[in-house]
């Protein structure tokens, strides 16, 4: 993935110390920073991480419940994910074009992804083992995803933070239709029950972990916040993650897999258990049960789709050279 190198990020830059302070000041202030507007190398490179990192999240995201629609129980059901499975592949083609206003190519950012340098979230590294996981997913992860990117509508670049105004409207979306399949499943028979709970044992960590490491572990936060990309910290949207979800597990009868979960009264939210970094870091770094396989339907789906690529341009070719004659 693109790192932040040595401009800007760290305090080290090339970059005139007024131009610097000059773009804090936009920042600062509120303003957008548009795709023409001169910008720090650093700011510029740290967003075609997060948003590439990002698009990838997005279409990685697709195959652990596309594997479910054949398998959907009803009519219904096969809809709802079928549409819900296709607004996740438009939320990364926004966020493609995102990032390429900052003059990096859809096709740099997929060969990023496949060589394995480019990251995408964790959590699309767990299996999808039973129907409830839909549910779950739903739930959790696209409640986690709404956690973190209703601060991203604010975010000071302006395209990225407008693709999460609408990217936000259908993960909320999305994130009522798993609660009304878990909700289902926990009102169904104490076997669909279980189903549920075995679920939520499954997916809670990982979900915890889709906020990224603790703060104080954070490389790039400090800078993020500072330039108004990220508006809260790792640990802040995950305690706010926790303090939402909680309830919601109670009201479903289903217990949250934490035996340190405890109401704290003083901070006015829940302590929880410590979090598995060595899994975390471990999935991250490609040793999750399906990083191998999502890396390859991925890399399948680039190879079959080299001929639609390339008569597209073969298409556009003819009628700028057409265009051409004419004039
Ligand atoms: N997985 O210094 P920080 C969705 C990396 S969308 C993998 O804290 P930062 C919708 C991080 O990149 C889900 N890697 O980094 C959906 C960095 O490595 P790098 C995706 C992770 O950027 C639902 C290193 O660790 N959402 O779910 C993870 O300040 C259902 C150090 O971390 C977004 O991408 C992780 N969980 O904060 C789709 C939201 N966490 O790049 C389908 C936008 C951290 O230096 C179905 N992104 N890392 O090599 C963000 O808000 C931020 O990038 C964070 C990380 C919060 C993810």
């Amino acid at each position: 993935m693109y790192s932040q190198g040595l401009i800007g990020a760290d305090g080290r830059t090339d970059e005139a110390p007024e131009f610097l302070e000059a773009f804090q000041k936009r920042i600062d202030a509120e303003e957008k920073i548009e795709p023409m507007d001169a910008m720090p190398e650093g700011y510029r490179r740290t967003l075609i991480r997060q948003i590439g990192q990002h698009a990838h999240s997005e279409i990685v995201g697709m195959l652990p419940e596309g594997n479910w629609i054949t398998r959907a129980p009803s009519l219904k059901r096969k809809a709802a994910l079928l549409a819900k499975v296709q607004d996740e592949g438009g939320h990364g083609l926004y966020l493609y074009a995102a990032a390429e206003t900052l003059g990096v190519s859809r096709d740099q950012m997929t060969e990023e992804l496949l060589s394995g340098k480019a990251k995408y979230s964790s959590i699309f590294n767990y299996p999808t083992l039973s129907w409830a996981d839909i549910g779950t997913i739903g739930w959790l992860v696209d409640g986690a995803a709404i956690m973190n990117q209703i601060p991203l509508c604010r975010c000071s670049f302006g395209p990225y933070a407008r693709a999460m105004i609408r990217v936000c409207k259908e993960e909320s979306f999305h994130q009522r239709q798993g609660y009304e399949i878990v909700m289902t499943l926990a009102r169904g028979t104490p076997e669909q029950k279980a189903m549920a709970q075995d679920s939520l044992n499954r997916w809670w960590w990982p979900s915890l972990m889709m906020f990224g490491p603790h703060d104080a572990e954070s490389q790039h936060s400090d800078q993020n916040m500072k330039w108004k990309i990220k508006r809260f910290s790792n640990d802040e949207l995950r305690q706010k993650f926790i303090d939402a979800t909680v309830p919601q597990a109670q009201f479903l009868g289903l217990s949250v897999p934490d035996p340190d979960l405890t109401w704290n009264e003083e901070k006015g939210g829940y302590d929880h258990g410590p979090i598995d970094w060595d899994e975390f870091w471990r999935v991250v770094k490609g040793g999750g049960v399906m990083n191998r396989d999502r890396i390859e339907a991925r890399q399948k789906a680039w190879d079959d789709g080299a001929w639609v690529r390339e008569a597209a341009l073969a298409h556009a070719e003819k009628r700028r050279a057409r265009k051409l004659a004419a004039e």
